[in-house]
């Protein structure tokens, strides 16, 4: 499919609010790559389809999952929302034709984060919580002049910015959150 056709079909799937998001994760994450070397086609690509599943019903992500072999955790059966990046990237290859392992990664883990992220996970990951359509978080400036400046210590403030959010409410914290977490405050 080209980028035309992957954006018509994607339009039918979420609604218009959704899609500037994606828009607005496209051409951030597209900056991001030029800034720090990865590859602009397959950030694009990652970029649009990142949020591709979210509208599905909760059940309905989880029998989905299972269908496609992913058994979901506690936190994810307690909290199905956060399955939509699993389930985006199973409908990246399933319905849009994506077989490339570094994009299905990076929509796999855009929610979560995870240890030992790839350039292009952590480039998702960021592009996502800062793209010009966000503006609830109050370290949305510190990490936006971060994220061009330095790409791991922007990573780390937005996940310890995440971990003190989900404490301060009563969501459960997946465990995956958790290690990336720990993973990156350690190194930092
Ligand atoms: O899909 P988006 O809204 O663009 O962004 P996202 O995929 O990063 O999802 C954001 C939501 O995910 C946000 O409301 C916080 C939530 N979240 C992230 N990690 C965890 C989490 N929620 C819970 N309960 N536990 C987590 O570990
Ligand atoms: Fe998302
Ligand atoms: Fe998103």
């Amino acid at each position: 499919m080209t980028v035309f056709e992957i954006k018509e079909k994607l339009k039918t799937m979420i609604p218009d609010r959704r899609y500037e998001h994606t828009l607005g994760v496209e051409y951030t994450a597209c900056c991001m790559a030029y800034r720090y070397g990865a590859d602009p086609a397959k950030t694009r690509i990652a970029a649009l389809l990142h949020d591709c599943a979210k509208y599905i019903p909760a059940r309905q992500k989880i029998s989905e999952c299972q269908a496609a072999g992913y058994q979901p955790n506690e936190a994810e059966m307690k909290n199905p929302e956060l399955l939509h990046s699993r389930l985006g990237a199973i409908y990246a290859r399933d319905k849009f034709g994506i077989e490339d392992e570094e994009i299905l990664s990076a929509i796999t883990w855009h929610t979560t984060g995870k240890p030992e992220m790839s350039l292009l996970d952590k480039i998702i990951y960021i592009a996502d919580y800062i793209e010009p359509n966000r503006d609830r978080s109050p370290i949305l400036g510190d990490v936006r002049a971060l994220a061009f400046r330095d790409i791991d210590q922007c990573l780390v403030a937005i996940m310890r910015g995440m971990m003190d959010y989900l404490s301060g409410s009563s969501s459960v914290v997946d465990p995956m959150t958790r290690s990336a977490f720990e993973y990156y405050d350690n190194q930092h």
